[in-house]
């Protein structure tokens, strides 16, 4: 039985609420992030005394005893945020457009880019994806492991970028249709671990009309760093973020991420319509030219996700948030005080949603220059997992105009940027064996696979993909047209 890295519980049905730290709709890889960091050996002991000690004295509130609990490590709030700075973005890639030949444009030539092992993992060529696609078939038809490429590798090969877009296959669709050119997006991109995962979710998505903003964490190392930067070089549209950070685990740090990419964005020559943040451990389920149509549908709105009334957490977004660093490690976290924190500014009601999102161009621009947002992002700065505030907020603000805003009841509507898995007990943020559903599904995108588990996942999807685009085919996408929160007419 196949598959795939995917997906469990998509009803938030009430124990799995309580996984990961009870985020609500937490992000699984921040989610595995802080679990390695959270049970660490030294970590477990001390949070077991800790632990001994609170239940001797029962009292208090539960962000209190945290409080009192972190301040027994001496913490030490630093707000400051790391940043490297990074700002040849605007001539990225310039000089490698002339050398991405893309395939030639007739359907005789598929087999050219299989040929060149441009699709999938070339250790699983020649299995049956179709079938596992359809109906349950035995796992032990494909290899469980792929050849990992290191950051090392990766600098080695791009070093040299006509023969990395060869070795890697970013030429391998087709040049788009017209219909795409007309309506490029942007695609936001974080991550910090697996550089192959991210680049062969860069390739699944890599358009040279399209533009991507990658931004990894500045704790990644020395070489990471210098491998995307390399790889960014040789495709056009493809920079690195201006400004990087130091990404804490439900920390102000994500969101400023994604919004040093969208001021980057902005500034950049191709004019997209759309923008998709994501992390580099998701993957699309719809097609460049699909997402085109769809998007198109939207005409103008956002797709965000948003939950009002007691979903909002107000445990968390009415207590003020502040870092600190463990003594031992250097890591930086974040934890609620208990101190009272403020409703937000001008009378707008908070929504709670998620850190991913569907923006329109109009939307990114009102984020980054409105006086308003500006105010809200100020007050975003210093709650709990501000990133799955922020967005949610605004998007659903009854008293402030936003572009592609929606303020009919938030819960109500699908949200379908993302079809995001949940938290187990047993299995880190979820991985379990289903079929391959997902590619039936509505959502744009999935979180999250792992390269190192079940990544015939990651081929099959590839390689379904890659067929679709390739011949230009779209599925039905009539049930876009009745979604409550498009904009009608134009
Ligand atoms: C490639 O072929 C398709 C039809 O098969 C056509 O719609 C498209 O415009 C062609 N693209 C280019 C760049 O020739
Ligand atoms: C398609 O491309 C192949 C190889 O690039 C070429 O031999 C063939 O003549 C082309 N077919 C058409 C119809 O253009
Ligand atoms: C907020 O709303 C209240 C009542 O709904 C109103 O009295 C007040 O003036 C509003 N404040 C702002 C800043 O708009
Ligand atoms: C994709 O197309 C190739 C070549 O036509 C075919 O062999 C393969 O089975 C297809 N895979 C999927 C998942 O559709
Ligand atoms: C497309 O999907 C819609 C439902 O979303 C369905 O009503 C319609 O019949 C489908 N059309 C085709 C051609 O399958
Ligand atoms: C740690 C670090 O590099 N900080 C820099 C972040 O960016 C600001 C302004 O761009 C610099 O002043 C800091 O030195």
């Amino acid at each position: 039985m196949l598959f795939v890295t995917l997906l469990k519980n998509h009803n938030k049905n009430s124990t799995d609420r309580n996984n990961c730290f009870q985020r609500f709709y937490y992000t699984p890889s921040e989610c595995l992030h802080t679990q390695n960091f959270f049970l660490g050996k030294l970590f477990k002991a001390f949070i077991a005394a800790i632990l001994i000690v609170f239940l001797l004295t029962v009292y208090g509130a539960n962000y209190e005893l945290h409080r009192d609990f972190l301040s027994l490590i001496k913490p030490i709030y630093n707000t400051e945020y790391e940043n490297s700075s990074t700002a040849e973005y605007l001539d990225s890639g310039k000089q490698a457009t002339k050398q991405l030949k893309l395939i030639p444009n007739n359907s005789s030539d598929i087999s050219e880019a299989y040929r060149k092992k441009w699709i999938g993992f070339p250790e699983m060529y020649g299995r049956d994806c179709p079938t596992a696609l359809k109906t349950k078939v035995n796992t032990i038809i494909f290899p469980s492991e792929v050849k990992r490429t290191h950051p090392i590798d990766i600098i080695a090969d791009a070093s040299d970028c006509k023969s990395f877009i060869e070795k890697y296959g970013y030429n391998r669709y087709l040049a788009a249709s017209q219909e795409e050119l007309d309506f490029p997006i942007a695609f936001i991109i974080l991550f910090y671990s697996d550089l192959d995962q991210a680049l062969y979710l860069l390739r699944s998505l890599y358009h040279q009309h399209n533009v991507y903003c990658l931004s990894v964490d500045t704790s990644v190392s020395v070489d990471f760093l210098r491998a995307v930067k390399l790889v960014a070089k040789c495709l056009p549209n493809v920079f690195v973020a201006s400004k990087l950070e130091h990404v804490v685990y439900a920390g102000f740090s994500r969101l400023q991420s994604d919004i040093n990419c969208m001021k980057d964005l902005l500034k950049h020559p191709v004019q997209w319509k759309y923008a998709i943040n994501m992390a580099g451990q998701e993957f699309p389920l719809r097609t460049n030219l699909e997402m085109v149509k769809i998007l198109k549908i939207y005409n103008g709105a956002n797709d965000i996700l948003g939950f009002t009334g007691e979903r909002t957490f107000a445990h968390w977004h009415g207590v003020k948030a502040e870092y600190y660093t463990d003594t031992k490690t250097g890591k930086k976290g974040i934890y609620r005080t208990g101190k009272k924190h403020p409703p937000p500014p001008h009378n707008i009601t908070v929504s709670k949603g998620s850190a991913y999102g569907t923006f329109s161009r109009a939307f990114v621009q009102f984020v980054i220059h409105d006086p308003v947002a500006k105010d809200l992002l100020q007050w975003a700065k210093e709650i709990y997992s501000p990133d799955e505030f922020y967005w949610a907020t605004l998007q659903h603000s009854s008293v402030v105009a936003v572009p592609g805003g929606y303020t009919g009841k938030p819960d109500l509507k699908p949200w379908l940027t993302k079809y995001v898995s949940w938290s187990t007990d047993n299995e880190p943020c979820a991985t379990i064996h289903t079929r391959l559903i997902c590619i039936f599904r509505y959502e744009l995108f999935a979180n999250k696979f792992y390269i190192t588990h079940q990544p015939a996942a990651l081929h099959c999807l590839d390689e379904f993909l890659f067929n679709l685009t390739f011949t230009r085919s779209t599925r039905n996408l009539t049930y876009y047209n009745s979604l409550p929160f498009i904009l009608k007419g134009n």
